[in-house]
């Protein structure tokens, strides 16, 4: 197995596994490893199976049925029927489900068709960015809770006080442990995150432009550029990932099967209920 630095901070291309077949206990570990140093891996796999994909996210997490219908995947598709995220508009920075008990704790992408100019997915490293942030912010984060807001879709930001009584409302620990990085993260996304609890509205609301200034910087970013054939995992308690908007010149679709925290249990998190009402939509 090799791996090829993909950004400062962000992501290893790994080559010299072969995704079809059961993983010796050497691949095993170093891919724990890499995933734990470096938040996102890329493989390059023509014609991989839904099978083979889940088998990959299963090293790091219980893999998710999101739709409930026992195919354990979805697609991100603005061309396949029933698929999401499907609009030409761009996506926030955002982890996914962070408006839930339980977010979801790995995610991967497999590229199965792209248009002509293909709209990238961004990826910000904001538990590195953590270190990166003025001491007194740092430590002022390490007992702080915040208000998460949301729903599916998520292409506009809802704010507690005006968001209807359905979207969902958690509280989470900002210092959220991540499991697979084996330390806290820092989870202040652009979408999800509303405030943080107990603070005052204009002192939480500079807070979170301050952390975003790091969280977004270059150097702490990686932008993937889409090939069909691309599988992209990655650790979404560590990092945030956003979408440029899609252009409008041809179908873009995603094989989606994600992982939540072995601890976790079903009613910790969604049933694929509102995934449906989301697809009916046909966002
Ligand atoms: O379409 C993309 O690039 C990202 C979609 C996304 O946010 C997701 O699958 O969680
Ligand atoms: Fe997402």
């Amino acid at each position: 197995m090799q791996q090829a630095q993909l950004s400062e901070r962000i992501g290893t291309l790994v080559t010299g596994v072969d995704l079809t077949a059961p993983f010796t206990d050497e691949v095993v570990e170093a891919l724990l490893e890499a995933m734990c140093g470096r938040k996102l891996l890329v493989f390059r796999a023509a014609d991989l199976s839904a099978e083979d994909q889940a088998r990959v996210v299963d090293l790091f997490a219980n893999v998710w049925d999101e739709r409930g219908d026992g195919s354990r995947h979805i697609f991100v598709s603005n061309a396949r029927a029933g698929g999401v995220l499907g609009r030409p508009d761009g996506l926030l920075f955002h982890s996914d489900c962070l408006y839930m008990p339980a977010p979801l704790a790995v995610i991967s992408l497999y590229a199965i068709e792209m248009p002509m100019s293909p709209s990238p997915t961004v990826f910000a490293n904001s538990l590195a960015a953590a270190g990166d942030l003025p001491p007194e912010l740092r430590s002022r984060l390490d007992d702080a809770t915040g208000l998460f807001v949301g729903g599916l879709g998520g292409y506009e930001r809802l704010r507690s006080d005006t968001a209807s009584d359905e979207a969902m409302r958690v509280e989470h620990p900002i210092r959220f442990p991540d499991a697979l990085a084996g330390e806290a993260a820092m989870l202040v996304d652009e979408l999800y995150f509303d405030r943080f609890v107990d603070w005052e509205l204009e002192e939480s609301d500079a807070a979170r432009d301050e952390i975003h200034e790091h969280v977004y910087a270059e150097h702490n970013t990686y932008v993937h550029h889409w090939q069909v054939g691309d599988l992209v995992v990655w650790d979404n308690i560590a990092l945030q990932h956003g979408r440029r908007p899609v252009p409008d010149d041809g179908p873009r679709t995603l094989r989606r099967v994600v992982g939540l925290d072995r601890s976790v249990t079903e009613y910790e998190h969604l049933t694929g209920k509102a995934l449906e009402i989301e697809a009916a939509r046909g966002r």
